[in-house]
């Protein structure tokens, strides 16, 4: 088995989760913990420093031989790959780690490289491991890349809440982190010369028919051209609670009557939209109890669109519906915004040398969009960032079912090592 597969293996048990199926590995829960361990083990046996900043990323530093310069000095505009180790619910397998994993195997065959005289560094490489990209715990998508990029002002971020009630403050302190510090870190972000980030895509991309030859065949790798924009919104519902035998229906103020209806009406108003893409994912009743008509329901709302105008007229639209039908049941609702990110394109001269040292490993390869977000897509405002996508065959994703055949993988590797050498 070669090497990426090795050590997706070796974490294959980690955060597995029995009744969802696929992994939920939270951000600072012990699965997730434990993955930080294994990543700075295995950075550690490539004789890779590993430091965690002042937000909570990893970095594994290979730096260059010691030329007496600072070491911050000698890693500006260094070279940095890597990804996320936080999951959604009954995630993947790969949407994190496989970044992560390719990553090291990356380092194997660049130290090789290097030893065998074949490869000339003249830059600092590091892998870099970033926190809550899914945002599954805290809610906002990228927490860690957007705190390192001032995309989100720290005193918000401290004060997200789990569903536990922890704020992100009191988990970061219990790990270390010290919350006064966190927020846009300019000298960070000055060792990042260039970011690319490897990850399992999440779409039909690389298997539709024009991809794909006669045996069904086609490039396992694709460069990535741009991120839509998208974010979150949470609808708060409430009603009137009561008790689901003594209340007759005519005296009812349901809210969870209103929040199937702002279902419908969500799929409804995206699907007339060319492009759209909205979902409601998760809907949490207040008391839920079975005989309990509930009080509140709080739904929220995953909207996503190329422009970002469009996205917001989508929003619009769905939250002058849902005060409509919150009314005709005699309920009313609040909506949130909790995370947003813009269309992300980018950086061209980095996406051009992605797509000629691709070329070599994987002729054909595409330049695809893609629908999800990604750290590289935050950071892509403050350094220039790129990113290779391996093939997932069904295209599923966000699911136990997310995939990606052990000869891919190993191409998407190839790939990364030839971005990577390049850019050195
Ligand atoms: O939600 C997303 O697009 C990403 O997987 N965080
Ligand atoms: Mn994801
Ligand atoms: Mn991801």
């Amino acid at each position: 088995m070669n090497t990426v597969n090795t050590l997706l293996a070796a974490i294959q048990g980690t955060g597995r989760d029995e009744r969802r199926g696929g992994y939920t590995r939270p951000v600072y829960s012990s699965a997730e913990l434990d993955l930080r361990e294994w990543f700075t083990a295995e950075a550690q046996q490539r004789g890779l420093g590993v430091e965690q900043d002042r937000n909570g990323i990893l970095w594994a530093w290979w730096d260059m031989p010691d030329d007496g310069r600072p070491r911050v000095q000698a890693r500006r505009g260094a070279l940095v790959t890597g990804s996320h180790l936080d999951s959604v619910p009954g995630g993947g397998a790969f949407d994190g780690p496989l970044g992560v994993a390719s990553a090291l195997a990356a380092v194997d065959v660049l130290q090789t490289r290097e030893k065998e005289g074949s490869l000339q560094r003249n830059r600092a490489l590091a892998v870099a491991v970033f926190p809550e990209e899914e945002g599954s715990r805290f809610g906002v998508a990228c927490l860690g890349s957007r705190l390192l990029a001032g995309a989100i002002e720290p005193a918000r971020a401290l004060s997200l809440r789990d569903a536990e009630g922890n704020t992100f403050a009191d988990v970061a302190r219990a790990n270390g982190l010290n919350p006064d510090l966190m927020g846009r870190d300019e000298a960070t972000l000055a060792t990042i010369g260039d970011f690319v980030e490897l990850h399992v895509e999440q779409g039909r991309g690389l298997n539709t028919k024009e991809f794909t030859d006669h045996a069904g065949r086609g490039p396992a790798v694709a460069v990535a051209g741009s991120i839509l924009g998208h974010g979150r919104w949470r609808f708060s519902i409430s009603g009137q609670g009561n008790h689901a035998g003594t209340t007759l229906m005519a005296d009812r103020a349901d809210p969870m009557v209103a929040a199937a209806q702002l279902v419908l009406a969500v799929r409804k108003t995206a699907a007339a939209k060319v492009d759209a893409r909205a979902t409601i994912g998760r809907l949490e009743p207040l008391p839920g109890g079975t005989n309990v008509i509930a009080s509140s329901v709080d739904l929220w709302m995953d909207v996503r669109h190329p422009d970002d105008a469009v996205t917001a007229a989508l929003v619009e639209s769905i939250h002058g519906q849902s005060q409509k039908i919150a009314a005709m049941e005699g309920c009313t609702v609040r909506l949130t915004e909790e995370s947003y990110s813009g269309t992300v394109h980018f950086d061209p001269a980095l996406q051009r040398s992605l797509e000629r040292s691709t070329a070599r490993t994987v002729p054909r390869a595409p330049v695809l969009a893609t629908g999800a977000g990604h750290d590289a897509g935050v950071l892509a405002a403050s350094v220039p960032t790129g990113m290779l996508f391996v093939r997932n065959p069904s295209g599923i994703s966000h699911s136990p079912e997310e995939y990606v055949e052990d000869d891919d993988a190993q191409l998407g590797v190839d790939a990364l090592v030839d971005a990577l050498q390049d850019l050195l």
